[in-house]
């Protein structure tokens, strides 16, 4: 609805009305929230509807947003500080005031940096979050490098891309007569709108729509072609329609001799990776990887969107190289229609991530480089793998690190190995969870930080390409507590780094940061519903401007080392790794240990993005659980009949590394050979009488069931954890099982 109707509505209802940004995806980030209208009613938020003047998602709203005040009243949200008083992992805490936990976790940490550096610190950063740029400047202005950043989402894509055509080239969806939708769920993920729209659009307008995944989901339901691609397997897809259109020759000559560097040898590399080969390790038939790649290749406005579904396996970044390589030289980069490169925008708001202090000393201590130190820092700054903080505790590799901050993030339950976690967790000197509700990991903090949701704070402001929005607060914190950023402006301040965090004053740290836009909070506040920013009108072939594009490593080296798209990357060469893409296999597969399949005859992997809750929250939701009360397994008719298995059976699923109980669906649309699941199921709901599950066997937590295996589970370059693995999976005998 508009404005002047929420106010209306309000009237007529006795209530007040505050136009904000919904939550419920994880707070902001670019791009982030749908504006909402929440209304308040005797001091309580009851109810939410979606804001029509909002670019984000001009009024549409998902399940998630309107379920915002069951999450927000949730027994499960943490409302007081809390300090352990039990063992750990025993869950038995004392209440401390705001204060005293500011202080408690400001001696300790100061303590630490002391006795083991400033690098014994490491704060986790979740998904790309509104305050991310905070938890980079504490862990800089503390000396730290060890930003343990996800190497799980999204800078997988921005490493490959940015090394290999010097931008993240996203698809101009609304001119594209092909659009090759690949490890995306364009339906489901982020804000209700945009991709969403584009895709029916897209579809309207007749444009043929392709989606290369390994089961089918709305997308693949409404595409012209399913490309039904072995779980973990893109490299070799994509290096196979590589060997498609340079063998054919239907390349666009002028730009390869113009703007690509390395042609003859990458020419000469593909000739092995003929789509034969790629159907023994797909699992796609050779014709149709062929009739993809000559369709792309042969239609001039085609677009490719990549998504999170490449980023889970050790070939991501070459599978993701191998893409951006295919869109040059089929000339598919910038031009109307196909993946544009973009221009940073003219105006934003002040960049406070403190990136200039980085120096060679500080990078050279990062505990385990995300990506090669050589490239670093990269794009958000210096960052470790995640998973390295966490088996550096375990091994003292190369040093451990005594204390960590989990701001909004649970690797019980995100990352792969959680029996790794389970015992860092037990042996971590001190761990403190900063978050809105409790987490899979609270059991085992030293300090429990409660925060305000987006729905209890008046700051930040959302920022995104088309719409700038402040938070505003719609009903007082329930609880002694801050927001995130006042957390760390506060911690910040009491260990003695205040001159870098605005002396704690959250006001002036937002004015601040808006300076640039020739605005205040005070201002953006005074606009009911943000301020629409028109996008610049559309450039073509910027080659010669973004292929010279300086990186953010320390010598600012550009991307591409020749000013040429990398076909063949002196860059990697000289690092000591593969300057052109390879194909690597997943830890286990059928065809990388085929040894396996007798015992574990079916490929497992997951998926991150439902209609109804994200990541590893939001299960104890009414609401949302509702709709999707059980963990469920995607099983091929087919398979689940080999097994005895009806629609609706409760079933095991075993890997080499662990078993879950989760609920067979019997699904047409997946090949026979592979089994899916959603990840992130840990949480019971109380208000259903439904527990918690179990984090290890005979829970659902898929995460258990990967390969942790240094040399094999990993991509060597950009540390993406692979979710791939073999299982088999059997009914349950003793009838329905129930969760525990
Ligand atoms: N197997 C497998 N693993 C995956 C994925 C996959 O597809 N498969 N996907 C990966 C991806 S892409 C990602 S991004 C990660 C996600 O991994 P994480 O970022 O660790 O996400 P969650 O575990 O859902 O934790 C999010 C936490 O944020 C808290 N939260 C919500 N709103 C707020 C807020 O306003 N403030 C604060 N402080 N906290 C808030 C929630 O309560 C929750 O505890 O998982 C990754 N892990
Ligand atoms: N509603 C909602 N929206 C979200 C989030 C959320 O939790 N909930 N999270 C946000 C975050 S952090 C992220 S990273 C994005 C993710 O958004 P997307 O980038 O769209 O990624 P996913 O939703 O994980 O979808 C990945 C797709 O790849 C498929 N897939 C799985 N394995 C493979 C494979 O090996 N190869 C190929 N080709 N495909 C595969 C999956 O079935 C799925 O369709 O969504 C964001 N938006
Ligand atoms: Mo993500």
């Amino acid at each position: 609805m508009l404005y002047e109707q929420a106010l209306a509505v309000a009237r007529d209802r006795g209530e007040t009305v505050v136009p904000t940004v919904c939550g419920m995806c994880g707070p902001g980030g670019p791009g982030g929230g749908c504006g909402i209208y929440a209304f308040v009613r005797d001091g309580r938020f009851v109810r939410v509807a979606g804001m029509d003047e909002s670019p984000n998602n001009r009024g549409a709203l998902c399940a998630k947003a309107h379920a915002a005040p069951q999450w927000v009243y949730s027994p499960d949200r943490l409302t007081r500080p809390l300090r352990r008083i039990g063992e750990k992992g025993e869950g038995r805490f004392e209440e401390i005031s705001w204060d005293a936990a500011i202080d408690h976790i400001a001696t300790v940490l100061l303590r630490q940096k002391r006795e083991y550096g400033p690098e014994s610190l490491a704060v986790l950063s979740p998904a790309r979050r509104s305050y991310s740029e905070y938890l980079q400047r504490f862990v800089i202005a503390h000396g730290s490098p060890n930003y343990g950043h996800s190497g799980i989402c999204a800078m997988q894509r921005a490493f490959g891309f940015m090394h290999t055509v010097a931008d993240w080239p996203l698809p101009d969806y609304g001119q594209s007569d092909l659009i090759l939708y690949w490890g995306r769920q364009p339906i489901y993920s982020g804000p209700v709108g945009p991709a969403a729209r584009a895709f029916l659009a897209a579809k309207a307008r007749g444009a043929r729509i392709v989606a290369i995944k390994p089961s089918v989901e709305p997308d693949a339901g409404m595409a012209d072609v399913w490309l039904p691609v072995r779980p973990g397997t893109d490299a070799a897809l994509a290096l196979a329609m590589l060997h498609v259109v340079i063998g054919e020759d239907l390349i666009d000559h002028d730009f390869v001799r113009d703007w690509c560097y390395g042609y003859e040898r990458l020419a000469e590399h593909v000739r092995q990776y003929s789509p034969a080969w790629a159907e023994g390790i797909t699992g796609v038939p050779a014709g149709r990887i062929e009739a993809v790649a000559r369709e792309y290749a042969a239609t001039p406005r085609a677009a490719i969107d990549l998504g999170n579904g490449v980023e889970h396996t050790p070939s991501s970044c070459d599978a993701i190289r191998a893409v951006g390589m295919l869109m040059a030289v089929t000339g598919h980069l910038d031009r109307p229609g196909t993946n544009m490169l973009q221009l940073p925008p003219k105006r934003r708001p002040k960049d406070i991530s403190l990136r200039e202090r980085y120096t060679r000393e500080i990078v050279g201590k990062l505990v385990g480089p995300e990506f090669p130190v050589a490239f670093q820092p990269f794009m958000e700054g210096a960052s470790s793998a995640y998973y390295r903080i966490w088996e550096s505790v375990l091994t003292g590799d190369p040093y451990p690190v005594r204390g960590i901050i989990a701001p909004g993030t649970q690797p019980l339950a995100s990352m792969r190995g959680t029996r790794n976690v389970l015992a860092a967790l037990k042996k971590i000197d001190f761990f403190v969870v900063a978050d809105v509700a409790r987490t899979a990991e609270t059991p085992w903090a030293d300090v429990v930080v409660p925060v305000a949701t987006g729905y209890e704070t008046d700051s930040p402001f959302q920022y995104g390409p088309g719409w700038l929005m402040a938070t505003n607060r719609v009903i007082p914190p329930l609880g002694p507590y801050r927001s995130m950023i006042g957390f760390f402006l506060d911690l910040a301040t009491a260990m003695g780094y205040g001159d870098d965090f605005w002396q704690g004053d959250i006001a002036a740290c937002m004015d601040d940061q808006l300076a640039p836009l020739g605005l205040d909070m005070a201002a953006l506040r005074a606009r009911p519903t943000g301020l629409t920013l028109a996008p610049p009108p559309p450039e073509y072939e910027k080659y010669g401007t973004v292929f010279a594009r300086p990186s953010s490593r320390l010598d600012h080296a550009p991307y591409l080392p020749q000013g040429k798209v990398a076909l063949y990357n002196t860059d990697f060469e000289r690092a000591g790794y593969a300057p052109m893409p390879e194909w690597r296999e997943p830890p286990e597969s059928p065809t990388a240990t085929p040894e396996l399949t007798a015992t574990y005859p079916l490929i497992l992997s997951d998926y991150h993005t439902s209609k109804n809750f994200s990541a590893s929250w939001q299960r104890n939701v009414p609401l949302l659980r509702e709709i999707t009360p059980d963990p469920v397994l995607h099983i091929h008719p087919d398979a689940a009949a080999a097994r005895g298995i009806a629609d609706g059976d409760w079933v095991t699923v075993t890997s080499p590394h662990g078993w879950l109980k989760v609920k067979a669906e019997r699904y047409p649309g997946i090949r026979p050979d592979t089994v899916m699941l959603l990840h992130g199921w840990w949480q019971g709901c109380k208000e259903l009488g439904l527990p918690d599950f179990p984090l290890t066997d005979g829970g659902a937590n898929v995460n258990l069931l990967y390969s942790v295996d240094r040399q094999k589970a990993y991509d060597p370059m950009i540390t993406a954890m692979a979710s791939q693995t073999l299982v088999e999976v059997k009914r349950i005998e003793e009838g329905r099982c129930t969760r525990q």
